[in-house]
């Protein structure tokens, strides 16, 4: 794969960015709602783990399919999604991507080839085969990704779904994000093998082991994946090593050893990212900082229009969403 251009740079430096920022302004705001006396639902969030959603979404198309899981932020905004109606939806407003209906394990957005979020582990499976299908079946070259977790992966839909991928060669690409832990259960204590990706050889297909802090390593594996599987080849599963830099969730207090936190701080995605920008990408502290600052805007304008947003109607509860 060529080196990214500085533009493309750029872009996969924002979108990251956008994602640290988006995380850290929705924990904020999770907070002052509880101190409000208000529950805001759900919220797991994808910080460390930004390099893995931004390498995939970043090479695919608005009309491919994106299936995402119960720490879906990333998926989203890589996607293509607006700060402002995701927090809309995290606050429960009637302008956000459900209505405010779905909160943050719901964000959906079919115009985006979103195809939602989900709370139960596994859930997503299924609907990227059937979106796959979809792709296949309508004679187009879209693929399906479906993000999932290690945990998920050891659930009987992501063999049902891959097994299908693989005999029917539909155009998916399986990215599990394995940061170590399925919640307080290591990998280690689940999982027979180490690496997941080893699971893809027993349906003959490829299994890609990659570096999921490396936004460029897992750039060069996605861009041979969605190749593959939009020529027809069938799926491919990617395994991103990562390691969430949170806790599960926002109702879950830190089991982890302190020493494996800082080690992995150390290798923080946005971080490493920025070393490479500024010693081989060309690009200038002052610009970087530029971009954080924009993305500081951005993220102040969507607090902004979820507050201002009126809550949905109560009157209009049943009304389908999306026919
Ligand atoms: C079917 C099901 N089982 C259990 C849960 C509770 N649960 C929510 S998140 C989670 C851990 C999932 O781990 P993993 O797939 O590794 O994703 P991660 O949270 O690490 O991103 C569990 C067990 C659930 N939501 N759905
Ligand atoms: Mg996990």
């Amino acid at each position: 794969m060529p080196n990214p251009r500085p533009d493309d740079l750029r872009h996969l430096y924002r979108l990251m960015v956008t994602i640290r920022r988006f995380e850290e302004v929705a924990t904020e705001r999770y907070l002052a709602a509880g101190r409000a006396g208000q529950f805001m639902g759900a919220l797991h969030t994808y910080v460390g783990e930004e390099a893995i959603a931004v390498g995939v979404c970043s090479l695919l198309r608005e009309d491919d399919f994106v299936i995402s899981t119960h720490r879906g932020h990333g998926h989203c905004l890589a996607k293509g999604a607006d700060p402002g109606p995701m927090l809309a939806e995290l606050a429960g407003r009637e302008t956000g991507y459900s209505r405010g209906y779905g909160g943050s394990m719901h964000i959906f957005a079919p115009e985006l080839g979103l195809l939602g979020g989900n709370g139960i582990v596994g859930g997503g499976m299924p609907l990227a085969a059937g979106a796959a299908f979809t792709a296949q079946y309508t004679g187009t070259d879209r693929v399906a990704v479906c993000f999932f977790g290690d945990g998920a992966s050891k659930q009987g839909t992501f063999h049902e779904s891959f097994n299908l991928c693989a005999l029917w060669d539909l155009p998916a690409l399986f990215v599990c994000e394995n940061n170590c832990y399925a919640a307080t259960t290591p990998v280690k204590d689940s999982c027979p093998i180490v690496d997941i990706a080893e699971m893809a050889h027993g349906y003959g297909c490829p299994g890609v082991v990659v570096d999921g802090n490396n936004v460029l390593a897992v750039r060069a594996v996605a861009e041979e994946a969605i190749a593959r599987a939009r020529a027809g080849r069938g799926p491919t599963l990617i395994e991103a090593k990562t390691y969430r830099m949170k806790p599960h969730c926002m109702v879950i207090r830190e089991t982890r050893d302190q020493c494996e936190l800082d080690e992995w701080a150390e290798k923080d995605p946005i971080q490493r990212f920025e070393a490479y920008l500024l010693e081989e990408g060309g690009l200038a502290a002052e610009e970087l900082r530029g971009i954080r600052d924009e993305v500081d805007t951005v993220l102040a304008a969507a607090a902004a229009f979820a507050d201002a947003s009126p809550w949905p109607d109560p009157a209009r509860v049943m009304e389908v969403l999306w026919a």
